[in-house]
């Protein structure tokens, strides 16, 4: 049986990488999707050996993006979560890495048009029902994704990308602090459950008995740890609204520590069973945020200022991530913004068993 060939492109957006694709050249049945998308990656299989995933989270990860029909939007973005080992994909979380992928895709598949020497396109995030802007350099009438912007966790340099989003609160439990308050305690263990953006239980590491300065490597082979982290983020998913997680990507979990390279906060985050190798985006806008609430576990770990306008610097593993947050005068979160870079990595065509799908018509061979 031949090979359905997939138009598809490649992107590194941030610190993950993704395979994107229009929505019209995927199966337009759900389920049918989704066992096309396991096929692409090559999950279930703790190497993806059969696919283009890299083994890991961080890059077994999925853009459809389509034209909007929304009069605030240019382009639809809906995230998928490939799990590596299980075959299950998860629509139940964003990815704000990913999203710097958005952008110079719609420009390359022509969706968008080319404004001048920069261009922005309005996205609306499917998966949290919200709108991010995407702003980049698009000089000689194309994506420029070469510049002098370095971010932690990619080596080398890029072409920046600004991304904003006016309001992610509750995106995925309905409200900032899903439990209506600001601290809670599972397993006798302090925690911050926050969404801005991404669903997140804040934890200190000290309270785990752990520093929170260990290695990804330490902290993903540390099985005690994980047990209890898990205990914790099951009881936490079901109040924060989201139900049984037991085999949902969200929450992350984010140990805290005192800042070691002058920024605010230092943070080690699992997605949710593994460390990452740096921070999500939005799991860092999230974060940032926690810093700034009163009364939450970041309150004695945190260097923060009474600024309505704030840098937060997330120390991670590779480095820090810095999250622009301003406040209204009530001290709610009205504004967010950070710094990308992403890079075009393949554009041709995916290949998945003819047997499985047969393709659109014409994409046969
Ligand atoms: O939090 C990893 C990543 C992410 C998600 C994860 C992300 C975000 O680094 O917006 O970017 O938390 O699973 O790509």
């Amino acid at each position: 049986m031949k090979q359905t060939l997939i138009p598809c492109i490649q992107m590194r957006g941030g610190t993950s990488k993704a395979a994107c694709f229009l929505a019209s050249d995927l199966p337009a049945d759900s389920a049918m999707r989704d066992r096309v998308l396991l096929a692409v990656m090559g999950s279930p299989d703790a190497r993806q050996i059969d696919g283009i995933g890299g083994a890991d989270p961080l890059t077994s990860k999925v853009a459809i993006i389509s034209p909007s029909i929304r009069p605030d939007a240019d382009v639809d973005y809906l995230f998928a979560q490939v799990n590596v080992d299980k075959a299950i994909v998860d629509y139940g979380q964003n990815c704000g890495n990913v999203l710097a992928a958005v952008a110079p895709f719609a420009i390359e598949k022509g969706l968008m048009k080319v404004q001048g020497a920069v261009s922005k396109v309005r996205i609306y995030m499917v998966n949290t029902d919200q709108i991010a802007e995407a702003q980049l350099p698009t000089p000689d009438g194309v994506v420029e994704y070469e510049g002098d912007t370095r971010i932690d966790g990619v080596p080398g340099f890029g072409a920046e990308q600004v991304l904003t989003f006016a309001d992610i609160a509750g995106s995925s439990c309905g409200a900032l602090l899903p439990t209506g308050r600001a601290r809670n305690q599972f397993d006798g263990i302090d925690v911050t459950c926050i969404d801005n953006g991404m669903p997140v239980v804040v934890l200190r590491a000290a309270d785990l008995g752990r520093t929170g300065f260990e290695t990804r490597e330490q902290l993903d082979s540390d099985d005690e740890l994980k047990a209890r982290l898990e205990s914790i983020r099951l009881q936490a998913g079901k109040s924060m609204n989201l139900g049984d997680v037991t085999h949902r990507t969200v929450p992350k979990m984010t140990l805290v520590a005192p800042p070691t390279s002058g920024g605010t906060v230092t943070t080690r985050t699992f997605i949710p069973h593994r460390c990452h190798a740096s921070i999500g985006v939005l799991g860092a806008v999230s974060v940032a945020t926690a810093c700034l609430i009163k009364g939450s576990v970041t309150d004695d770990v945190a260097h923060t200022s009474r600024d309505d306008n704030q840098r937060i610097v997330v120390e991670h593993p590779t480095g820090e991530f810095s999250v622009m947050l301003k406040r209204d005068q009530a001290g709610n979160i009205i504004r967010s913004g950070l710094i990308r870079t992403a890079r075009l990595l393949f554009s041709g065509f995916v290949a998945v068993p003819g047997s499985l799908w047969a393709g659109h018509p014409k994409e046969n061979i």
